[in-house]
Protein backbone atom coordinates (compact mmCIF):
# COMPACT_ATOMS: atom_id res chain seq x y z
CA UNK A 1 0.00 0.00 0.00
CA UNK A 2 1.18 3.05 -1.15
CA UNK A 3 -1.42 5.68 -0.01
CA UNK A 4 -4.42 5.72 2.31
CA UNK A 5 -7.03 7.97 1.72
CA UNK A 6 -10.24 5.40 0.84
CA UNK A 7 -11.86 2.06 1.10
CA UNK A 8 -10.66 0.80 -2.05
CA UNK A 9 -6.81 1.52 -0.73
CA UNK A 10 -7.68 -1.64 1.15
CA UNK A 11 -8.10 -3.79 -2.10
CA UNK A 12 -10.52 -6.88 -0.99
CA UNK A 13 -12.32 -6.12 2.25
CA UNK A 14 -13.00 -8.98 3.94
CA UNK A 15 -9.12 -10.06 3.82
CA UNK A 16 -8.23 -6.62 5.75
CA UNK A 17 -10.65 -7.24 8.17
CA UNK A 18 -9.32 -10.25 8.81
CA UNK A 19 -5.89 -9.70 9.09
CA UNK A 20 -6.83 -6.60 11.65
CA UNK A 21 -8.41 -9.34 13.73
CA UNK A 22 -5.44 -11.15 13.45
CA UNK A 23 -3.24 -8.24 14.50
CA UNK A 24 -5.71 -7.40 17.61
CA UNK A 25 -4.94 -11.34 18.97
CA UNK A 26 -1.16 -10.43 18.68
CA UNK A 27 -0.58 -6.84 18.16
CA UNK A 28 3.38 -6.97 19.02
CA UNK A 29 4.16 -9.64 16.36
CA UNK A 30 5.45 -7.14 13.44
CA UNK A 31 7.87 -5.23 15.55
CA UNK A 32 10.79 -6.06 13.67
CA UNK A 33 8.96 -4.56 10.73
CA UNK A 34 9.21 -0.77 11.69
CA UNK A 35 12.87 -1.65 13.21
CA UNK A 36 14.43 2.09 11.97
CA UNK A 37 11.65 3.55 10.57
CA UNK A 38 9.83 7.05 11.40
CA UNK A 39 6.13 7.80 11.31
CA UNK A 40 5.18 11.26 11.37
CA UNK A 41 2.13 12.79 12.14
CA UNK A 42 1.05 16.11 11.51
CA UNK A 43 -1.87 17.46 12.42
CA UNK A 44 -3.93 20.77 11.34
CA UNK A 45 -6.62 20.46 13.74
CA UNK A 46 -7.28 18.98 16.91
CA UNK A 47 -6.72 15.40 18.05
CA UNK A 48 -7.66 12.53 21.17
CA UNK A 49 -8.19 9.54 20.01
CA UNK A 50 -5.87 9.36 16.17
CA UNK A 51 -3.16 10.78 18.07
CA UNK A 52 -2.62 8.43 20.41
CA UNK A 53 -4.10 5.59 18.88
CA UNK A 54 -2.00 6.03 15.38
CA UNK A 55 1.19 6.77 17.74
CA UNK A 56 0.55 3.96 19.53
CA UNK A 57 -0.13 1.85 16.36
CA UNK A 58 3.54 2.97 15.31
CA UNK A 59 5.09 2.02 18.68
CA UNK A 60 3.54 -1.48 18.13
CA UNK A 61 5.11 -2.05 14.73
CA UNK A 62 8.59 -1.16 16.39
CA UNK A 63 8.44 2.98 14.67
CA UNK A 64 9.86 5.82 16.24
CA UNK A 65 7.44 8.46 16.20
CA UNK A 66 6.92 12.06 15.47
CA UNK A 67 4.52 14.29 16.43
CA UNK A 68 3.73 17.88 14.51
CA UNK A 69 1.10 20.24 15.74
CA UNK A 70 1.31 22.66 12.76
CA UNK A 71 -0.80 25.30 15.41
CA UNK A 72 1.12 24.87 17.90
CA UNK A 73 4.56 25.80 17.74
CA UNK A 74 5.47 25.32 14.00
CA UNK A 75 5.55 28.44 11.45
CA UNK A 76 2.42 29.27 10.36
CA UNK A 77 2.00 27.93 6.96
CA UNK A 78 0.73 29.58 3.24
CA UNK A 79 -1.09 27.24 1.10
CA UNK A 80 -1.50 28.87 -1.87
CA UNK A 81 0.72 29.28 -4.90
CA UNK A 82 1.45 33.00 -6.12
CA UNK A 83 0.33 34.60 -2.91
CA UNK A 84 3.05 37.49 -1.75
CA UNK A 85 3.75 36.37 1.63
CA UNK A 86 3.71 39.96 3.14
CA UNK A 87 1.21 38.69 6.02
CA UNK A 88 1.61 36.47 8.90
CA UNK A 89 2.45 32.96 7.16
CA UNK A 90 6.10 32.47 7.37
CA UNK A 91 6.33 29.24 5.00
CA UNK A 92 5.04 27.78 2.12
CA UNK A 93 3.62 24.42 2.28
CA UNK A 94 5.46 23.50 -1.01
CA UNK A 95 8.90 23.85 1.15
CA UNK A 96 7.82 22.58 4.74
CA UNK A 97 5.86 19.08 3.10
CA UNK A 98 9.21 18.63 1.22
CA UNK A 99 11.06 18.92 4.37
CA UNK A 100 9.10 17.23 6.17
CA UNK A 101 9.35 13.72 4.07
CA UNK A 102 13.27 14.50 4.71
CA UNK A 103 12.75 13.29 8.36
CA UNK A 104 10.34 9.72 7.89
CA UNK A 105 9.36 6.95 5.83
CA UNK A 106 5.39 7.58 6.07
CA UNK A 107 3.54 10.44 6.76
CA UNK A 108 -0.55 10.32 8.61
CA UNK A 109 -1.91 13.86 7.74
CA UNK A 110 -5.06 15.41 9.39
CA UNK A 111 -5.89 18.35 7.99
CA UNK A 112 -10.22 18.89 8.06
CA UNK A 113 -12.60 20.58 5.37
CA UNK A 114 -12.16 24.29 6.02
CA UNK A 115 -15.44 25.51 4.62
CA UNK A 116 -13.87 27.61 2.32
CA UNK A 117 -14.18 26.81 -0.98
CA UNK A 118 -16.06 23.78 -1.61
CA UNK A 119 -13.88 22.88 -5.12
CA UNK A 120 -10.77 22.85 -2.37
CA UNK A 121 -11.97 20.61 0.54
CA UNK A 122 -13.38 18.50 -2.20
CA UNK A 123 -10.14 17.56 -4.19
CA UNK A 124 -8.58 17.45 -1.10
CA UNK A 125 -6.20 20.21 -1.79
CA UNK A 126 -3.79 19.90 1.34
CA UNK A 127 -3.54 15.94 1.87
CA UNK A 128 -2.78 15.41 -2.20
CA UNK A 129 -0.02 18.29 -1.75
CA UNK A 130 1.40 16.09 0.95
CA UNK A 131 1.10 12.82 -1.22
CA UNK A 132 2.31 14.52 -4.42
CA UNK A 133 5.28 16.39 -2.71
CA UNK A 134 6.56 14.48 0.60
CA UNK A 135 8.44 11.57 -1.40
CA UNK A 136 6.83 9.74 1.12
CA UNK A 137 3.54 7.09 1.64
CA UNK A 138 0.95 9.05 2.92
CA UNK A 139 -2.42 7.98 4.69
CA UNK A 140 -5.38 10.09 5.87
CA UNK A 141 -5.92 10.59 9.36
CA UNK A 142 -9.28 12.21 8.68
CA UNK A 143 -9.05 14.80 5.79
CA UNK A 144 -11.17 17.22 4.08
CA UNK A 145 -13.40 14.58 3.23
CA UNK A 146 -13.23 11.45 4.46
CA UNK A 147 -11.76 9.67 7.57
CA UNK A 148 -10.71 6.35 6.53
CA UNK A 149 -8.81 4.74 9.46
CA UNK A 150 -12.00 5.78 11.67
CA UNK A 151 -14.70 3.90 9.16
CA UNK A 152 -12.16 0.85 8.85
CA UNK A 153 -12.08 0.49 12.94
CA UNK A 154 -15.81 0.93 12.89
CA UNK A 155 -16.00 -1.85 10.35
CA UNK A 156 -13.85 -3.95 12.63
CA UNK A 157 -16.14 -3.07 15.36
CA UNK A 158 -19.28 -4.30 13.25
CA UNK A 159 -17.76 -7.80 12.25
CA UNK A 160 -16.91 -8.38 16.17
CA UNK A 161 -20.30 -7.28 17.44
CA UNK A 162 -22.63 -8.26 14.62
CA UNK A 163 -25.57 -11.38 15.75
CA UNK A 164 -26.44 -11.75 12.36
CA UNK A 165 -24.64 -12.35 8.77
CA UNK A 166 -26.16 -8.86 7.47
CA UNK A 167 -26.73 -6.63 10.15
CA UNK A 168 -28.88 -3.23 9.47
CA UNK A 169 -26.96 -0.40 10.03
CA UNK A 170 -28.14 2.81 9.90
CA UNK A 171 -26.05 5.61 9.43
CA UNK A 172 -28.20 9.31 10.94
CA UNK A 173 -27.99 13.00 11.38
CA UNK A 174 -27.68 13.99 14.69
CA UNK A 175 -28.20 17.66 15.91
CA UNK A 176 -24.66 19.75 16.41
CA UNK A 177 -24.06 23.62 17.86
CA UNK A 178 -21.88 23.95 15.46
CA UNK A 179 -20.53 23.43 11.48
CA UNK A 180 -18.80 19.79 11.32
CA UNK A 181 -16.93 18.51 8.35
CA UNK A 182 -18.71 15.76 6.38
CA UNK A 183 -15.50 13.54 5.81
CA UNK A 184 -16.62 10.70 9.09
CA UNK A 185 -20.38 10.09 7.54
CA UNK A 186 -18.43 10.21 3.90
CA UNK A 187 -15.69 7.24 5.03
CA UNK A 188 -18.92 5.15 7.00
CA UNK A 189 -20.93 5.15 3.88
CA UNK A 190 -17.92 4.27 1.63
CA UNK A 191 -16.88 1.25 3.65
CA UNK A 192 -20.62 0.17 4.86
CA UNK A 193 -21.41 0.33 0.60
CA UNK A 194 -18.59 -2.34 0.23
CA UNK A 195 -19.35 -4.34 3.43
CA UNK A 196 -21.90 -7.18 3.73
CA UNK A 197 -24.84 -5.19 5.53
CA UNK A 198 -27.79 -3.52 4.86
CA UNK A 199 -27.15 0.28 5.11
CA UNK A 200 -29.34 3.21 5.62
CA UNK A 201 -28.89 6.46 5.75
CA UNK A 202 -31.14 9.25 7.29
CA UNK A 203 -31.17 12.87 7.58
CA UNK A 204 -33.33 15.97 7.76
CA UNK A 205 -33.57 17.10 3.87
CA UNK A 206 -31.09 19.67 2.30
CA UNK A 207 -28.08 17.20 4.60
CA UNK A 208 -27.75 15.20 1.48
CA UNK A 209 -23.86 13.33 1.58
CA UNK A 210 -22.06 13.54 -1.59
CA UNK A 211 -23.22 10.66 -4.32
CA UNK A 212 -19.53 9.23 -4.64
CA UNK A 213 -19.77 8.23 -1.09
CA UNK A 214 -23.71 7.34 -1.01
CA UNK A 215 -23.72 5.75 -4.27
CA UNK A 216 -26.82 2.95 -3.80
CA UNK A 217 -27.18 3.58 -0.49
CA UNK A 218 -30.81 3.42 0.49
CA UNK A 219 -31.72 7.20 2.15
CA UNK A 220 -34.90 7.34 4.40
CA UNK A 221 -35.65 10.71 5.66
CA UNK A 222 -37.90 9.35 8.51
CA UNK A 223 -35.53 9.03 10.89
CA UNK A 224 -38.36 6.55 13.25
CA UNK A 225 -38.49 4.46 10.41
CA UNK A 226 -34.83 4.27 9.65
CA UNK A 227 -34.05 2.79 12.76
CA UNK A 228 -37.32 0.06 12.82
CA UNK A 229 -35.20 -3.33 12.82
CA UNK A 230 -31.76 -1.96 13.02
CA UNK A 231 -28.92 -3.70 14.65
CA UNK A 232 -26.22 -1.23 14.90
CA UNK A 233 -27.44 2.56 15.07
CA UNK A 234 -24.06 5.18 13.93
CA UNK A 235 -24.60 8.94 15.11
CA UNK A 236 -23.07 11.87 13.39
CA UNK A 237 -23.68 15.00 12.88
CA UNK A 238 -22.35 16.88 9.87
CA UNK A 239 -22.86 20.21 7.79
CA UNK A 240 -24.77 20.60 4.63
CA UNK A 241 -22.80 19.24 1.47
CA UNK A 242 -25.23 20.69 -1.39
CA UNK A 243 -24.92 23.81 -2.87
CA UNK A 244 -25.62 26.84 -1.87
CA UNK A 245 -25.47 25.35 1.65
CA UNK A 246 -22.36 23.95 1.28
CA UNK A 247 -20.21 24.37 5.39
CA UNK A 248 -23.58 25.81 6.51
CA UNK A 249 -26.07 24.81 9.81
CA UNK A 250 -30.05 23.81 8.25
CA UNK A 251 -30.87 22.39 11.50
CA UNK A 252 -30.78 21.84 15.21
CA UNK A 253 -33.78 19.83 15.61
CA UNK A 254 -33.26 17.47 18.88
CA UNK A 255 -35.69 15.55 17.50
CA UNK A 256 -32.96 13.28 15.96
CA UNK A 257 -31.01 12.90 18.97
CA UNK A 258 -30.49 9.35 19.34
CA UNK A 259 -32.55 9.14 23.10
CA UNK A 260 -33.48 5.74 24.73
CA UNK A 261 -36.80 5.97 22.82
CA UNK A 262 -35.27 5.99 19.54
CA UNK A 263 -33.40 2.95 20.32
CA UNK A 264 -36.48 1.29 21.72
CA UNK A 265 -37.54 1.41 17.48
CA UNK A 266 -34.44 -0.70 17.16
CA UNK A 267 -33.23 -4.81 17.30
CA UNK A 268 -31.93 -3.51 20.46
CA UNK A 269 -29.24 -1.94 18.41
CA UNK A 270 -25.88 -1.09 19.30
CA UNK A 271 -24.97 2.87 19.38
CA UNK A 272 -21.80 4.16 17.69
CA UNK A 273 -20.05 7.09 17.27
CA UNK A 274 -16.80 7.77 16.36
CA UNK A 275 -16.25 10.82 19.59
CA UNK A 276 -16.16 13.35 20.52
CA UNK A 277 -19.57 13.86 21.19
CA UNK A 278 -21.54 15.97 22.71
CA UNK A 279 -23.83 14.69 24.99
CA UNK A 280 -27.41 15.26 24.95
CA UNK A 281 -27.17 16.90 21.38
CA UNK A 282 -26.48 13.75 19.26
CA UNK A 283 -27.13 10.94 22.69
CA UNK A 284 -28.12 11.23 25.34
CA UNK A 285 -26.42 10.31 28.83
CA UNK A 286 -28.86 7.32 29.12
CA UNK A 287 -28.25 5.64 25.91
CA UNK A 288 -23.96 6.56 25.73
CA UNK A 289 -24.04 4.84 29.12
CA UNK A 290 -26.08 1.53 28.78
CA UNK A 291 -24.65 -1.80 28.10
CA UNK A 292 -25.58 -1.32 23.96
CA UNK A 293 -22.86 1.79 23.61
CA UNK A 294 -20.27 -0.02 22.20
CA UNK A 295 -18.54 3.56 21.29
CA UNK A 296 -15.18 2.86 23.84
CA UNK A 297 -14.61 -0.84 21.70
CA UNK A 298 -15.06 1.17 18.82
CA UNK A 299 -12.29 3.67 19.95
CA UNK A 300 -10.05 0.86 20.91
CA UNK A 301 -10.31 -0.64 17.44
CA UNK A 302 -8.87 2.71 16.06
CA UNK A 303 -5.07 1.33 17.46
CA UNK A 304 -5.79 -1.78 14.98
CA UNK A 305 -7.23 0.09 11.90
CA UNK A 306 -3.79 2.52 11.96
CA UNK A 307 -1.97 -0.52 12.54
CA UNK A 308 -3.10 -2.78 9.76
CA UNK A 309 -2.77 0.38 7.83
CA UNK A 310 1.10 1.18 8.42
CA UNK A 311 2.03 -2.48 8.62
CA UNK A 312 0.44 -2.92 4.90
CA UNK A 313 2.64 0.49 4.39
CA UNK A 314 5.80 -0.67 5.68
CA UNK A 315 5.87 -4.26 4.01
CA UNK A 316 5.93 -1.97 0.75
CA UNK A 317 8.59 0.30 1.39
C1 LIG B 1 -14.59 16.14 13.90
C2 LIG B 1 -15.52 15.85 12.74
O1 LIG B 1 -16.73 15.84 12.92
O2 LIG B 1 -15.03 15.64 11.62
C3 LIG B 1 -13.71 14.95 14.20
C4 LIG B 1 -14.41 13.66 14.40
C5 LIG B 1 -13.50 12.50 14.47
N1 LIG B 1 -15.35 16.46 15.08
C6 LIG B 1 -15.31 17.64 15.68
O3 LIG B 1 -14.66 18.55 15.19
C7 LIG B 1 -16.09 17.81 16.94
N1 LIG C 1 -12.57 9.77 16.21
C1 LIG C 1 -11.50 10.59 16.11
O1 LIG C 1 -10.85 10.67 15.07
O2 LIG C 1 -11.20 11.27 17.24
P1 LIG C 1 -10.10 12.42 17.38
O3 LIG C 1 -10.63 13.61 16.60
O4 LIG C 1 -10.03 12.69 18.85
O5 LIG C 1 -8.82 11.96 16.80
Amino acid sequence: MKTYTNVKDLGDLKAAVKEALEIKKNRYAYKHLGENKTLLMVFFNSSLRTRLSTQKAGMNLGMNTIVLDINQGAWKLETERGVIMDGDKTEHLLEAIPVMGCYCDIIGVRAFAQFENKQDDYEEKILNQFIKYSGKPVFSMEAATGHPLQAFADLITIEEYKKTERPKVVLTWAPHPKALPQAVPNSFADFMNEADVDFVITHPEGYELGSQFVRGAKIEYDQDKALAGADFVYAKNWAAYTDPNYGKILSKDRAWTISTEKMALTNNAYFMHCLPVRRNMIVTDEVIESPQSIVIPEAANREISAQTVIKRILENL
